[in-house]
């Protein structure tokens, strides 16, 4: 994407080790202040980290606002790399917005140089833009796994929105529209809007050009294909406690096609809610929260 940008996005994005695989020497912090989500994934039992950005299968331990601007300062002070700080979880970065935008706030008056980054599943996205804007999110990651109803039906059971449960066909009707017009405004404001994708065989693997071409008429910037991690105990696909994980091959095929309209990220980990240091060497065990900050 490098020669389409002006110099300012593009240092924006050469110093974010996940917009950038040039930029692997800048570490990123996860702050795991997120635990609630306003949506079922077919993939997530809810117990484990949001799959959505991180690392399914890993229960990060929560941190409330003050501890997470402890752990902030602490790492900060250890870490001269250190670039970004993100919310990804372990729940939706929007469904705890008080805590979100409470930390991003604190740690942008601490430390204005930090690039703040969230994850978001998009359902409550477009409401708060602007917030977001003003607390000087720059980096922003929406999970789009498709724009048709009938394949989101089958991804997601139900969808919490302005105190309604919604299921079928409606709950993924909203969820799509809400995730587009959030997509829409998001990248009109200004913001770097990454679109992370989990593949999953069968289910939305056919549906790949069209959503690629459905998230650049949109405005978004990069496109991250994740796996799907099948194993029994992220989720309860269709009931049944395993779906088919796609292959490296499948994965490559899906990002060419999407290539055709999209810049490709391919080198993400997939990690956890409580993530810190290079993408290519966590370093959370160094890092390590006591035992109290645990969730239940
Ligand atoms: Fe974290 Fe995500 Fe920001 Fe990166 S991770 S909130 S954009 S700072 Fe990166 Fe990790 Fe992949 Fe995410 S490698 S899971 S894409
Ligand atoms: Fe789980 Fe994330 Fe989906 Fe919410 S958005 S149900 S936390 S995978």
């Amino acid at each position: 994407v490098g020669h389409l940008l002006n110099a300012t996005v593009k240092t924006k994005i050469e110093t974010h080790p996940c917009y950038s695989k040039q930029a692997h020497q800048y570490a990123r912090l996860h702050l795991p202040v997120a635990p609630a989500c306003n949506i079922q994934c077919n993939y997530c039992n809810r117990k484990f980290d949001c799959s959505n950005e991180s690392r399914p299968g890993v229960v990060s331990k929560l941190l409330d606002v003050p501890q997470a601007i402890k752990r902030f300062t602490s790492v900060k002070s250890k870490l001269a790399n250190l670039s970004v700080v993100g919310i990804a979880g372990p729940g939706d970065a929007l469904a705890n917005p008080d805590a979100t935008f409470q930390t991003l706030k604190e740690i942008k008056r601490i430390s204005p140089e930090t690039q703040l980054c969230i994850s978001t599943n998009g359902l409550a996205l477009e409401e708060h833009v602007d917030t977001l804007k003003n607390l000087g999110v720059e980096h922003l990651t929406i999970t789009i796994n498709c724009i048709d109803p009938e394949i989101g039906a089958q991804i997601y059971p139900w969808v919490f929105y302005h105190h309604k449960r919604l299921r079928g066909i409606q709950a993924s009707e909203v969820l799509i529209s809400r995730q587009l017009a959030g997509l829409k405004a998001a990248s009109k404001a200004g913001m770097l809007v990454k679109i992370n994708t989990v593949l999953m065989p069968g289910i939305n693997d056919e549906h790949i050009e069209t959503l690629a071409k459905s998230l650049k008429a949109n405005g978004a910037l990069l496109h991250n294909i994740m796996p799907l991690i099948a194993e029994k105990e992220h989720g309860t696909f269709f009931g049944i406690n395993e779906h088919p994980a796609p292959t490296d091959n499948d994965i490559q095929q899906a990002q060419s096609v999407s290539s055709v309209h999209m810049a490709q990220m391919t080198h993400c980990k997939q990690c956890r809610a409580d993530a810190v240091g290079l993408l290519d060497d966590d370093q959370s065990k160094l890092f390590q929260q006591p035992d109290r900050y645990r969730i239940a």
